[in-house]
């Protein structure tokens, strides 16, 4: 019964092509139909993401624009602009909402929408995910592609297949033998690690898990055994949530070389700090619990949090927060980036504005 009540419902994955490259080839004609990548510069920098035409010499997302220039010694790197993100983002946004409230932002440019509730195109999901397409072409010149299909896995699994400007259903149908034949690789949400054990197990495939039972499944994933025990039997109840709601507000900064004397980290935490504020303070917020992000030169990724009982409203307690986490912090390798965010908000939780205008000129 259950699984027959998740086949009833629809769901579109949509994902914008290249999206920042796309945002600048279409602003800039000089860089239509050319590689282009958007991230930081030669020395240091690392791409965001590659226009399809670089993406043909190997240039791809998170890759060290030296690296990427190796590959393809034409590449044009252009600067990010956030803004101009933001706003399609927002656009893209308001077109969903023509078509159903209950979106789901995953990213800038990604977003699950539920349509089963739909009554355009006789609710039919696939005319639905072409309209919705096509909506954003005419109001942005940009493309997105679009998998359709009963639940969220099979959704995005959907448009993963066919990139740029495609449209791919999976149908209820065709559910088991297109997960039997994905990869491991493929499989979103295992990561890197995880594959190559399970390869080194023999699982290559969808249809070699699709053999396990709940048990053996527990066994190779532990608490998300059951999770991807039904995955592979094509059912994921995952509800699409709208997001509303902003979870957290953060900033970071990777720096041009490497710190490493205490006493730089400390001028930089403290800059870092005040920054935010400025965007706490802009939207109001206060806050539970502060997290500092360590990235050090070899790529190692750390986060350490400090969470408050009670809200955090003034800037002189998020310092002590940081400081707080900051002391705790082992600085063995030269760092590359800090950033630092806060979580658990509250709307409208800064009450203190003229302590907070005190502390800081604007
Ligand atoms: P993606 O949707 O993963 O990539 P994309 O839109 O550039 O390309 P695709 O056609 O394959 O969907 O990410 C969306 C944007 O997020 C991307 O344009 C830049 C940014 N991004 C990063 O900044 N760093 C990353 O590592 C990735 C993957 C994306
Ligand atoms: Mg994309």
């Amino acid at each position: 019964m259950d699984s027959l009540k998740q086949i009833n419902r629809k769901i579109i994955h949509i994902d914008m092509d290249a999206f920042f490259a796309s945002v600048e080839q279409r602003d800039n004609p000089s860089l239509q139909n050319k590689p282009i990548a958007v991230g930081g510069p030669e020395k240091r920098g690392v791409l965001a993401t590659a226009s399809y035409e670089a993406r043909k010499f190997g240039v791809k997302s998170a890759m060290s624009t030296a690296q990427a220039l190796r590959l393809c010694p034409s590449l044009i790197i252009v600067y990010p602009r956030f803004d101009a993100y933001k706003e399609v983002s927002k656009q893209v946004h308001q077109i969903f909402n023509k078509y159903t409230k209950l979106i789901e932002p995953l990213s800038l440019d990604e977003a699950y929408l539920d349509v089963t509730d739909c009554d355009m195109f006789q609710n039919k999901a696939i005319a639905i995910a072409k309209a919705i397409k096509n909506d954003i072409f005419k109001n942005t010149a940009l493309t997105a592609t679009a998998g359709v299909s009963y639940n969220k896995f099979l959704a995005k699994l959907a448009s993963g297949m066919n990139k740029p400007n495609g449209l791919t259903t999976i149908l209820p149908n065709e559910a088991i033998e297109t997960i039997g034949n994905l990869s491991i690789n493929a499989f979103y949400g295992i990561g890197k690690k995880t594959a190559e054990k399970l390869i080194a197990l023999g699982y290559e495939k969808g249809v070699d898990l699709q053999k396990l039972d709940l048990m053996q499944m527990e066994s190779l994933f532990g608490k998300s055994g059951y999770f991807y025990y039904h995955i592979c039997k094509g059912i994921d109840n995952r509800p699409v949530v709208a997001d509303h709601i902003q979870k957290s507000i953060g900033i970071e900064d990777t720096f041009e070389s490497d710190l490493i004397a205490e006493i730089e980290l400390y001028a930089k935490i403290e800059d870092l700090t005040e920054r935010l504020w400025l965007r706490i303070a802009k939207a109001g917020y206060a806050f539970k619990t502060v997290t500092i992000k360590v990235k050090y030169n070899d790529f190692q990724l750390l986060t350490k949090s400090y969470s408050d009982n009670l809200y955090i409203d003034k800037i002189v307690n998020l310092k002590n927060a940081v400081f707080k986490i900051f002391g705790q912090l082992q600085f063995t390798k030269p760092v590359r980036l800090l950033g630092i965010s806060v979580s658990h908000l509250k709307e409208n939780g800064l009450t203190d504005y003229a302590g907070k205008q005190m502390n800081f000129p604007f």
